[in-house]
């Protein structure tokens, strides 16, 4: 196939690749439906998916059984020193990182055919986006990025002779010798897979896995590890963050950016159908954020991806009813049922099923003893069919952020929400977003599970540097930059019963973040951060008791003191390049509370 493209730069990193790889095809991705169509067809025929008859153009996968999810202690951040990777992240010297890979890239698409996806994180010619090409040797994941990204020859277009690209290397890691039958879901044991990230080049390569985001490279890899850098560098922020729009009664448009550690539920907030009379949400993007300051000095957020990669565990008609209808078509699933009737099936969806093939390929009925499907099944479905889909989700500008959000999972101590005292506190509530790590784990001396912005498996750089990046942000934004808020949505009461209805209820939390952002209500200082005043709080229509709302916003001095040397312990890790205004903060929280 000739390259369709004369950008130098591209030709000579795939004619390299192509040398070391040595695949039997070389195949250009046109991003066309045909050839989408074309590739599915492929994959039916060969028994690597199945496709799905009550699903209009939509099929099923099951990938290999150590083959599920991301693989973080597998996950490298090879920059020039181990310091700049920062204690939380894996190191390996950039040069011995490249030889073992370079070991186990020789060779290893022999027998497959090598595809080359030129692809754009956010609409092509936006002044944030940017382009990568994607080389795997997985047809898996040439159509999920055709569904997560945008692919194809306009991008070439886009990047011309001379343009610039991430490059992303992929393999699955399975050479094929002459004659050997292919697997479903081939890929390379445990201690072969590495997704390895190169910042000082912004170069992603990534072996041995087919699954998620070690392997659909525009996601994790590209759009928050190599991107934070980029950003750092630049002056911008890469982040963590789903992107909703609400709107109010009167017609006034607040946009909200929120940081969630993985699986707390942020494709439902993104989706958000709130209770509260003429309040309406819609969803600019459900997982990552990438923001620049605009030309009127505030900060203006695009959705780099073209669609979710939502868990599907969990959604259901109540949890999540515009996911549900999001993914009616055209939609891509994976590790989970494949019902009798030719539908997909998952725990939790709301809906019976009579039994059918779990993720496994094992016949299945409920009740068996075992889930049906993976905790970490997928759907991929394009954004565009999102009954709530901001009309201005493709806006090239982006659009305009008023309020952060930051959170975790916590069953006790943190209350609903409440606000920042200014950026700098901001920064530091963020830093020190916490989950708690099992319900069986919970006692007091149980570690909390720090999940800095929810970028700790993210962030392509040290932490705490990190942290400085958000601190000049703030200094750039001054008066423009967003209000920030910590929510938690998972407290329990002393006998164990969840204190807050979460879902369309979370309107409420959202409304009065909008209404102190307008200064229409004020808040009452405590030593934690500004917190609803009574009465200012809209619990219309909600059957909770006084006592319940007072248990769920009850700040217990004690229970924050109590976790102080924890937070010592994690603040010391990052040692003398902790920015004193992180140790600024610290101080301060700790005289608040009263240390
Ligand atoms: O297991 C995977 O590879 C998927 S991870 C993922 C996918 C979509 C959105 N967020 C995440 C995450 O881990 O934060
Ligand atoms: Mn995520």
């Amino acid at each position: 196939m000739t390259a369709p493209t004369q950008n130098r730069k591209l030709l000579a990193w795939v004619d390299d690749v192509t040398r070391l790889c040595t695949p039997d095809h070389v195949y250009w991705c046109d991003g066309s439906t045909a050839e989408y169509a074309r590739f599915m067809d492929q994959m039916v025929a060969s028994g690597m998916a199945t496709k799905l008859s009550k699903r209009p153009n939509s099929y099923h996968f099951r990938s290999h059984a150590s083959d599920v999810a991301r693989v973080e202690d597998r996950t490298y951040i090879a920059s020039r020193t181990k310091d700049e990777a920062g204690p939380t992240n894996n190191w390996v010297a950039p040069e011995d990182l490249k030889q073992t890979m370079r070991g186990l890239y020789a060779g290893c698409m022999q027998g497959r055919t090598l595809y080359v996806i030129p692809f754009s994180m956010g609409v092509i010619g936006s002044p944030i986006a940017k382009i990568g090409v994607q080389i795997t040797d997985s047809p898996y994941v040439v159509v999920n990025q055709h569904i997560m990204t945008r692919v194809g020859t306009r991008v070439l277009q886009a990047l011309g002779q001379d343009g610039a690209f991430i490059p992303c290397l992929h393999s699955v890691g399975a050479p094929l010798k002459p004659g050997e039958q292919d697997v479903a879901w081939p890929c390379a044991p445990i201690e072969k897979k590495y997704i390895a990230h190169f910042p000082d080049e912004s170069l992603i390569w990534s072996y041995g896995s087919g699954y998620g985001g070690n392997a659909l490279l525009g996601k994790k890899c590209l759009a928050l590890r190599i991107a934070s850098v980029i950003a750092r560098r630049e002056g911008w922020m890469a982040e963590h963050m789903l992107i909703l729009r609400l709107t109010s009664p009167a017609g006034k448009r607040y946009h909200i950016a929120a940081a969630f550690p993985s699986a707390c539920g942020k494709t439902n907030l993104a989706m958000l159908r709130p209770t509260i009379p003429g309040w309406t949400c819609e969803c600019v993007g459900d997982d990552i954020a990438w923001m620049k300051i605009g030309p009127d000095g505030r900060l203006r957020a695009i959705n780099p991806e073209a669609g979710f990669f939502g868990v599907a565990p969990g959604t259901s008609y109540k949890s999540n009813p515009m996911a549900m209808d999001t993914i009616r078509e055209n939609s891509i699933f994976t590790n989970c049922v494949v019902t009798g009737q030719g539908d997909i099936w998952w725990e939790d969806m709301g809906v019976p099923c009579e039994g059918g093939t779990d993720w496994k390929g094992n016949p299945w009925t409920p009740g068996k003893g075992e889930k049906g499907a993976h905790p970490n099944a997928r759907f991929t479905a394009p954004a565009r069919q999102c009954p709530v889909i901001c009309p201005d989700w493709e806006d090239p500008a982006g659009v305009p952020i008023d309020i952060f959000i930051f959170g975790g999972r916590r069953t006790q101590v943190m209350p609903l929400v409440h606000e920042a005292l200014d950026w700098d506190h901001g920064v530091f509530m963020g830093a020190t977003a916490a989950s708690e790590p099992t319900a069986a784990a919970l006692d007091v001396k149980a570690k909390l599970r720090r999940d800095p912005m929810a970028m700790l498996p993210f962030c392509g750089y040290n932490v705490a540097d990190y942290w400085q990046h958000w601190f000049d942000m703030g200094d750039k934004l001054g008066a423009k930059a967003p209000k920030i808020f910590y929510v938690n949505w998972f407290r329990k009461s002393p006998d164990g019963k969840w204190l807050w209805p979460g879902f369309g209820e979370n309107g409420r939390v959202l409304k009065w973040m909008c209404e102190r952002t307008d200064g229409k209500v004020q808040g009452q200082t405590t030593p934690i951060g500004r917190m609803p005043a009574d009465g200012e709080f809209d619990l219309t229509g909600l059957p909770m008791s006084k006592a319940e709302w007072d248990e769920l916003m009850r700040v217990d001095l004690g229970a924050f003191k109590a976790e102080l040397t924890d937070l010592d312990d994690y603040m010391a890790q990052f040692g003398s390049r902790l920015p004193a205004r992180m140790r600024a903060q610290v101080a301060s929280y700790k005289q608040r509370l009263g240390d």
